[in-house]
């Protein structure tokens, strides 16, 4: 494994940076392609996985199991299990029954890389996969945090999180009477469950006190919306070259979106005020938690 000890230098470039490296390197392990013919599946997993992305959950599962003096090997299981979960969530909102769409991490996306049904099987394969690693003795000692680990990964993948919100969405496409309760309980599900997921599986790693884990679910919470309004901003004021996906998608659909209901400038205060709250949650951790702050500032001033 790269001698690499994520967040050394206690600056967020250089965590997330490491963050990546650390969870493609493991999972470039997890996913070798094996001999036979299934070996066309795991090519395809690996393919979406290892795709280049920010690695924001991964970041957010180590900064969160640093507060809490987890050993980095615990953590980086949880991350690219996360990473996993996300890539299969991609790859099937890809798919022509879904999003129909073609490009994705600035490459063609698995179905048209792969094929339609090598796709399906391909985010079959991550989704489980991810559970395995979880269970795994090397993700934590004590059986009874695996088993808290995989029960609160479920619940937030599932329909209780973003097969949930998926649905919701699916139903909302071109229903521009949605108001901003609805968006907000739509995108808890479909997007902020993953994250909060990443954020409080530090704290189940590390055993934490319920306080210190309601503040790391406060701080996700806030942090998840101000996400997901970056990334609607981004859909109207991105660009393809920047995001790796196509941008403008959801004004053709006619999607209500924060941005629809709220305009550019109150989507962009509402990120600012979400950004502070969820900093806020942090006072707790005190200096530890200062990657953690400097995430947050990045999700609304991302341009990707
Ligand atoms: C198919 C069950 C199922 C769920 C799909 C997450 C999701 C639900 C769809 C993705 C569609 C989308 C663009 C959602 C907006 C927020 C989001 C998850 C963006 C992508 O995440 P990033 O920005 O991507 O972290 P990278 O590529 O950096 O990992």
């Amino acid at each position: 494994m790269t001698d690499q000890t994520f967040g050394a230098t206690g600056a967020f470039p250089e965590a997330l940076a490491q963050a990546a490296g650390l969870t493609d390197e493991l999972l470039g392990k997890l996913l070798a392609v094996p001999p036979g013919p299934e070996a066309r599946v795991v090519a395809a997993m690996r393919y979406s996985a290892l795709a280049p992305g920010k690695r924001l959950r991964p970041f957010l599962v180590l900064a969160s199991a640093q507060l809490f003096a987890v050993a980095q090997r615990s953590a980086l299981q949880v991350a690219a299990a996360i990473e996993m979960v996300h890539a299969y969530s991609l790859i099937h909102d890809d798919l022509p029954a879904m999003d129909d769409s073609d490009l994705r991490r600035g490459r063609p996306t698995c179905h048209k890389q792969f094929d339609e049904a090598t796709a399906v099987l391909a985010g079959d394969g991550l989704l489980t996969y991810a559970f395995e690693v979880l269970a795994h003795p090397d993700t934590h000692g004590d059986p009874m945090v695996r088993c808290e680990l995989v029960t609160a990964l479920a619940q937030a993948a599932g329909t209780q999180g973003m097969v949930g919100g998926q649905m919701i969405d699916l139903l909302a496409e071109s229903d521009r009477s949605l108001d901003i309760g609805a968006i907000t309980r739509l995108q808890r599900l479909k997007t902020g469950a993953l994250i909060a997921f990443s954020c409080e599986a530090g704290a189940i790693l590390g055993k934490a006190a319920p306080e210190l884990r309601a503040a790391l679910r406060g701080y996700a919470h806030d942090l998840g919306l101000a996400f997901q309004i970056a990334d609607d901003l981004l859909d109207v004021e991105g660009s393809a070259a920047e995001t790796g996906k196509p941008i403008g998608g959801d004004a053709a659909a006619g999607k209500a979106t924060f941005v629809s209901i709220l305009g550019v400038e109150r989507a962009r205060s509402q990120a600012k005020v979400l950004v502070q709250q969820a900093v806020a949650h942090l006072d707790l951790f005190e200096k530890k938690a200062e990657l953690l702050r400097q995430a947050a500032q990045f999700v609304v001033n991302r341009r990707a």
